[in-house]
């Protein structure tokens, strides 16, 4: 029997003519409105925006699966911010319950991976009143001096855009300093949401969507490149979502600086909005699907495996991801003290190449920039 072509697999999974209209676009590669992305959040089911994300990302990546070897550094969980999802923080007051790391223990920590083909640390914490842009600048350069090799990927722009205020310098001026210390990339958290109805609800008194974007953008102009997240699931609704994902294209369009973008399902363990209910598999897998289908100029989706768990990041290659983090080696805690599966997220390259053959996909270890390092051809899955 001949295998149903995308067209047909499409009329089957919806009659909506609007949904079916969407999806002449995407096959035609033309862009989708905010008003048709919206449509999907209301109206897509699953089996629909799947197979149109699952299309797109077999296009632009065929079967290969992305990840990179990797390890955090957590400076500080103490935070003069105070955001209502997090499980993470510790006020400045509250310090003794959290910790702080000093240069020495940052640098043993980069020292212990020595001789190991680790290719990327991502460094980000609270905000500290104490750590300032000079004591990251030093840190920056400390690292680079022992490990030259190793791609610098640090700070949100929460913490940017406060060290760089108390430093009484321009964003431009400060992302400069850091630069020049080998800071190369930008993770992308402190996103949230950025309208400001919920901004407002849920991280009122950290840098707004606007300054968020200021700072990316100012980074890609000075040549940096960065990620952007958007954290769902909470109170936002489908318009919220359109909205963040709507600017973060137009940035997009502006600067072409974006690596991947990350969606971040709120866990709601131990945190000041614990009543709100987590998301299910289903919205899960639907938003990373949307996400692929509107966000057209984002190359790369990232599930983040530590936060989603292993087995949805794995499910989620389906429905558009391409992309699932890296080796992670225990070394966050954001997400398992806000109640995630993975309580020490730690994968072997062996173990991630594993959950991404088990899906039938090839496994390339990249590096930060997606620049293909390895390719894992197993022969159970691929005619070589
Ligand atoms: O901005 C905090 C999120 C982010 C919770 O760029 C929570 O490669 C869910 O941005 N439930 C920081 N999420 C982490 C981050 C990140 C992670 C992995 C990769 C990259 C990258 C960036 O964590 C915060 C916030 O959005 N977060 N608390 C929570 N309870
Ligand atoms: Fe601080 Fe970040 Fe937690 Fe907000 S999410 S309280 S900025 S550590």
């Amino acid at each position: 029997m001949e295998p149903l072509s995308l067209s047909a697999a499409l009329k089957s999974a919806s009659t909506n003519k609007d949904l079916l209209a969407i999806a002449d676009k995407v096959q035609n590669k033309e862009r989708i409105t905010e008003a048709e992305g919206l449509l999907l959040f209301e109206k897509g089911e699953l089996g629909f925006v799947g197979a149109l994300a699952n299309h797109i990302a077999q296009d632009l990546h065929h079967n290969k699966v992305y990840f990179n070897r990797n390890f955090h550094i957590e400076p500080t969980n103490v935070c003069v911010f105070t955001c209502n999802f997090c499980s993470y923080s510790r006020l400045y007051k509250h310090r003794d319950d959290g910790w702080e790391l000093s240069m020495e223990q940052m640098l043993d920590m980069v020292r212990k991976y020595d001789g190991q083909p680790v290719t990327e640390v991502h460094i980000v914490g609270g905000v500290h009143p104490k750590m300032n842009l000079e004591f990251f600048c030093e840190l920056l350069s400390k690292i680079k001096a022992h490990r030259p090799d190793l791609h610098l990927k640090g700070f949100t722009a929460v913490e940017l855009d406060y060290m760089i205020r108390k430093a009484k310098l321009s964003i431009e001026e400060g992302l400069l300093k850091l630069k020049e210390a080998g800071l190369q990339s930008l993770p992308g958290g402190g996103a949230e949401i950025f309208h400001p109805e919920v901004r407002q609800q849920i991280c009122a008194d950290k840098v707004d969507g606007d300054g968020w974007l200021h700072i990316h953008e100012t980074a890609h102009k000075l040549g940096m490149h960065s990620n952007a997240t958007m954290l769902y699931g909470h109170i936002e609704n489908y318009s919220h979502r359109v909205d963040h994902m709507s600017r973060l294209r137009q940035l997009q369009d502006k600067t072409s600086g974006y690596n991947c973008f990350i969606p971040l399902k709120f866990r709601n363990k131990d945190n000041d909005m614990s009543s709100v209910p987590e998301s299910t598999l289903i919205e899960d897998l639907r938003l990373y699907a949307i996400s692929r289908i509107f966000m057209d100029n984002f190359r790369n989706l990232k599930a983040y495996w530590p936060m989603l768990g292993r087995q949805t990041a794995q499910l989620s290659l389906s429905f558009g991801v391409n992309d699932l983090d890296g080796t992670i080696d225990d070394s966050t805690k954001i997400y398992s003290m806000a109640g995630a599966e993975e309580q020490h997220p730690s994968l072997s390259t062996e173990q991630l190449c594993d959950l991404i053959e088990a899906v039938g996909r090839i496994p390339v270890e990249r590096d930060t920039l997606y620049n293909e390092l390895k390719v894992y051809a197993s022969e159970v899955w691929v005619k070589v």
